[in-house]
């Protein structure tokens, strides 16, 4: 893959044997749907088997912490993908959705050591959603599926060397 000119080693994107728990939101759901549709692609385009893929869809945003913390508690899954969209046109209470959801996941990855990739669009306008929805700013739930993913390989790595075992972790190439 190339970044800014240089070539940046992306094999450790690989979700071959990894068990992932998408947790998308129903409210804006011409939006989420983009969102599901490019993380179940990206996953499986880096070798995620789709039976290994569970998809959760909760009501709104504020929904997916609580149950990113229940699919983490289980032990279910290897990695968490969260997906939603808060726009601010369409509501009064958009920053305590939208810190709701950010704060909620973040603590939830952290204190059940399970790596969440963060896929909650906070915009102004429906059309800055979908932009970044698989429009010209990409697909912000395939971004935040591939982030779970190496963070969940990271992970695998940091703790098999802590274990004994020589750990692979490696610097950009180029
Ligand atoms: N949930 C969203 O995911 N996006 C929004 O833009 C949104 N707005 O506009 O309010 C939203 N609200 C619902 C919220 O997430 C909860 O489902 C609701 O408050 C019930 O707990």
């Amino acid at each position: 893959m190339k970044v800014g000119g240089r070539t940046v080693d992306d094999g450790r994107v690989d979700a071959t044997g990894m068990r992932i728990a998408i947790v998308v939101a129903r409210f804006n759901e011409v939006v989420s749907q983009r969102l599901l549709s490019g993380a179940m692609d990206a996953l499986i385009d880096h070798g995620a088997a789709e039976k290994d893929i569970a998809v959760h869809w909760v009501p709104g945003s504020l929904e997916i912490p609580f149950v990113a913390q229940e699919v983490a508690i289980s032990g279910a899954a290897d990695a968490i993908v969260c997906l939603g969209a808060v726009i601010r046109g369409e509501t009064t209470h958009y920053d305590l959705v939208a810190d709701g959801a950010a704060g909620g996941v973040a603590r939830v990855s952290l204190e059940h050591r399970v790596p969440c990739g963060f896929g909650v669009l906070a915009t102004e306008t429906l059309e800055q959603a979908m932009e970044r929805a698989g429009g010209k700013h990409g697909n912000k739930g395939a971004d935040a599926a591939l982030a779970a993913v190496e963070a969940a390989r990271l992970a695998r790595e940091i703790r098999g060397a802590a274990r004994g075992k020589p750990g692979t972790s490696r610097a950009p190439s180029g």
